[in-house]
């Protein structure tokens, strides 16, 4: 795969969080209440997206998959990839 993007390029529809050489990005996205959030596995690697209070759950996503879930509730959400644990990401949904 060598046409692996620099991060810079991130569509701005919607909230969206590419995962890419084994990190999430942005780590640390800041939504409102009622966002919806989508995950797109830009790797070469399959990756998850698992919440560390079990509040979501991605299936594994191969290259080129997304996942998606609505924030409804305020508060600060950590997520690990359960394949990569070192993984983390942080999903801070405000009022
Ligand atoms: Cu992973």
């Amino acid at each position: 795969m060598g046409t692996a993007s620099p991060t810079g390029t991130t569509p701005v529809a919607g909230d969206q969080v590419s995962i890419d050489n084994f990190a999430f990005a942005p780590a640390v996205l800041t939504v409102r209440a009622g966002s919806t959030v989508t995950w797109t596995n830009r790797d070469e690697e399959p990756h998850t997206v698992a919440a560390n209070d079990g509040s979501f759950r991605s299936p594994g996503m191969g290259t080129g998959a997304s996942f998606s879930h609505t924030f409804a509730t305020p508060g600060t959400f950590d997520y690990v990839c359960s394949i990569h644990p070192s993984m983390h990401g942080t999903v801070v949904v405000a009022q």
